[in-house]
């Protein structure tokens, strides 16, 4: 454990002897929290931090670093799609990616170490259960999911294939993952093949340098951001576990898309045939302001530009025919190889862009009094998971169907869309659709044949309710 007197010289180094100014009235329990959390910051990095997070926040609301000027549109014949794709492609994708499963080289990893402000709930987002007839929660979907594909590997090719799950958590998600996971005995899968590991936690800096406390003995910590991914895979040795189990390929996904097709054979197979390092999947944008990246060229090279960080006269572009110029909306579904992610953790981590998000961040005050600001007061530094797609040699963006695999949890019911309602409609209207397709007939509660619907509203339940188990089917599939 530090010593105070370590504890004031480190800080002292980094211009943040505030942190201690409470230090004679914490209990002894109180001040040794203190110390452990300084005990983790290094005063030169902290130092540096605290300058870069004021100079990114005086550049924030500039012009300066804009990349709207620079930005092209992915040319259409470098996006593979599943809608211009004949079946017979689909399929030969479909195959090469169950061959890999089947040889234990795909593992999928989870980004699950963002707080859910949005959505509002004190515990971690997998954990939410969006109202289904099952009661299943977002984490127990996606373990049946990777059940569901080992399986259908296991069946074509006659083997006994895993797919580790890796989960990224934070310190806000670890704790309770940990026991869901345990509580529900690991949702039938082996647990050692369940590897969850925690990202770095960094300060909230004031817009004097200084950081936030939010306690008397506690300073404001934050994730380091869904691209904190690279600088966690390293602390915890994760490339080194990929390379002790065989694994090549790692699909990358984020907590709160209900329809995310995990370890998605044809999206591995795809990436796998082009030969990519590296890939993404994309939705054509929906809207001009819809709060997804757009996959895009900057000089040349492919980079995600953030819903936060485009001007909005760039989003609502329009081609020839009126359809968005930059219409490939990033889903947060990433394809890597274990090479590229070694190659990202040893050269390039450290020239990831720091984002700024300019927050309400609650403080004490100077008399120690707990205050939550009405304006904002804080910047957070963020690095984002995508930032890595300009070191690609070989990158993809592969288009897949939004009604098929994207609707994403992120606001609470109430808000216009993205919603648990809007979550579970788009599920329960997918399982309706594939038991059509299936042959499937409704009756209502009197016998009476329901009358089949093939389009359906987004703001209304389908015609019946139907919920088709992950461990049945993945794709719509009847029998395999
Ligand atoms: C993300 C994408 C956006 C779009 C959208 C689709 C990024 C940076 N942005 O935006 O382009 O694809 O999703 O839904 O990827 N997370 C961590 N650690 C952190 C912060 C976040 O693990 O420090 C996880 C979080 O738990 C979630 C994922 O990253 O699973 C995405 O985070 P978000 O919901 O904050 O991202 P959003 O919706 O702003």
């Amino acid at each position: 454990m530090l010593s105070f007197e370590a504890a004031k010289a480190r800080l002292e180094t980094a211009g943040q002897s505030h942190v201690l100014q409470f230090w004679s009235e914490l209990s002894a329990e109180e001040s040794s929290a203190l110390l452990e959390e300084i005990s983790l910051l290094k005063p030169e990095e902290l130092l540096e931090h605290c300058r870069a997070a004021v100079e990114a926040a005086s550049r924030h609301s500039s012009a300066d670093g804009r990349l709207d000027a620079r930005m092209e549109p992915v040319p259409p014949e470098f996006i593979g799609s599943v809608r211009k794709s004949d079946e017979e492609r689909l399929k030969m994708w479909g195959d090469e990616g169950l061959l890999q499963i089947s040889q234990d080289r795909v593992a999928v990893l989870l980004l699950a170490g963002g707080q859910g402000t949005r959505l509002g709930v004190p515990y971690p987002k997998g954990m939410y259960n969006v109202g289904l007839p099952s009661g299943k929660t977002l984490y127990q979907i996606q373990a049946e999911h990777i059940q569901k594909v080992q399986e259908l590997a296991n069946l074509k090719h006659a083997c006994r294939c895993t797919i580790p799950w890796y989960i990224m958590t934070s310190e806000f998600t670890l704790g309770p993952t940990e026991k869901f996971f345990r509580d529900n005995e690991y949702f039938g899968l082996c647990p050692s093949n369940v590897v969850m590991f925690e990202q770095r936690m960094i300060p909230a800096v004031g817009f004097d340098g200084k950081i936030i406390l939010e306690k008397k003995n506690k300073i404001a910590m934050a994730p380091d951001g869904n691209g904190g991914l690279y600088r966690a895979l390293v602390d915890n040795k994760i490339i080194e576990d990929m390379e002790r189990r065989g694994l090549e390929y790692l699909h990358v996904y984020c907590v709160d898309n209900i329809l995310v097709k995990m370890a998605d054979p044809v999206f591995i197979g795809f990436c796998v045939n082009k030969g990519a390092d590296c890939g993404a999947k994309v939705v054509d944008k929906a809207y001009p302001s819809e709060p997804v990246g757009v996959v895009c060229r900057v000089d040349g090279l492919y980079q995600v530009i953030e819903y936060s960080e485009i001007q909005p006269e760039t989003a609502e572009l329009r081609g020839p025919g009126g359809e968005l110029l930059f219409s490939a909306g990033n889903i947060c579904n990433h394809f890597f190889t274990r090479g590229f992610l070694k190659e990202v953790a040893e050269k390039f981590e450290s020239q990831l862009k720091q984002h700024v998000a300019i927050k309400k961040v609650p403080f004490v005050d100077g008399e120690g009094n707990l205050v939550k600001p009405t304006k904002p007061n804080g910047i957070k530094m963020e690095k984002f998971v995508f930032d890595v797609f300009k070191f690609s040699n070989t990158f993809v963006a592969f288009e897949v169907l939004r009604e098929e695999e994207f609707s994403p949890l992120k606001n609470a019911d109430g808000a216009p869309l993205d919603t648990p309602t809007t979550a579970r409609r788009s599920l329960l209207a997918q399982h309706y659709r594939w038991a059509l397709a299936a042959g499937g007939n409704f009756l209502d509660e009197q016998d009476k044949p329901i009358p089949p619907k093939h389009s359906m509203t987004k703001n209304k339940d389908p015609p019946a309710i139907c919920e088709i188990s992950p461990l049945v089917s993945y794709f719509g599939e009847v029998k395999m």
